[in-house]
């Protein structure tokens, strides 16, 4: 099959969204390496993305953002393992928890508390303690809320591993590993659980922020990143 092309910047959970299904389906994929903020360049819109975001999909002649539209089409075009439950409800489920990443985590999680914890300090970038602060109830109201959801099953839209778990895992992973995160989880076990379950996975390993670093070195920087979602 034609080769996956994701434009995106490494470490970006969105961009390792789409990664992490390819990996999963066992498909070919590159990533077309950005320098920090070049989704912010004129030409970038004009030629990638008009609202100025990653990640990109090209595979072959067809160009496609909006990260829950490529996971759907990669899942549609490389159809096992299948990545969506049949059941109507479970379906539904997995289609709640995608709007949640994009309408609340990436926001008020990975924006307003990861980005100015954990990666902002490796790219020098300067952080506003007050406002992380300031964003933590915001934040943990979302993941009270996931972990409501998740309850007691083993993924979050049921038994098996959907879209919606992939979608999801970039912006949870590094929770564990700084203060506020670990907090976050303090009283979610299953959530705890259920990050450590899909971190063991082949295609975390394959899809980690270092290992995409080596792989698809981040050209030089364009102009500055001001913000992260
Ligand atoms: N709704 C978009 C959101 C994508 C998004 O927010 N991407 C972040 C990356 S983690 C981004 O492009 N941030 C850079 C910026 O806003 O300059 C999608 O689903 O693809």
């Amino acid at each position: 099959m034609t080769d996956f092309v994701i434009h995106g910047i490494p470490g970006s959970p969105y961009v390792r969204a789409p990664l992490l299904v390819l990996e999963e389906k066992g498909l070919p994929w590159r990533l077309e390496p950005l320098p920090m903020g070049g989704n912010r360049t004129p030409e970038y819109k004009a030629r990638l993305h008009p609202f100025a975001k990653i990640p990109v999909l090209d595979h072959g002649d067809f160009r496609l953002y909006e990260t829950r539209a490529i996971l759907d089409y990669i899942d549609q075009i490389a159809p096992e393992p299948a990545l969506t439950p049949t059941d109507c409800k479970l379906r539904a489920r997995m289609n709640q928890v995608i709007g949640i990443v994009d309408s609340y985590v990436a926001p008020r999680l990975s924006g307003a508390v990861t980005f100015p914890r954990l990666v902002a300090p490796h790219f020098g970038i300067p952080v506003d303690d007050a406002a992380v602060v300031a964003a933590i109830p915001a934040a943990q109201e979302v993941v009270d809320e996931l972990a409501r959801l998740l309850g007691d099953q083993n993924y979050v839209a049921g038994p098996a591993l959907s879209l919606a778990d992939l979608m999801l895992i970039p912006h949870f992973v590094f929770l564990p590993d700084f203060a506020e995160g670990a907090a976050f989880l303090a009283s979610h076990a299953n959530l705890a659980d259920w990050i450590e379950r899909v971190k063991g996975r082949p295609s975390m390993a394959a899809t980690d922020w270092s290992v995409l670093l080596d792989r698809f070195p981040i050209p030089q920087a364009a102009q500055p990143m001001a913000t992260h979602a």
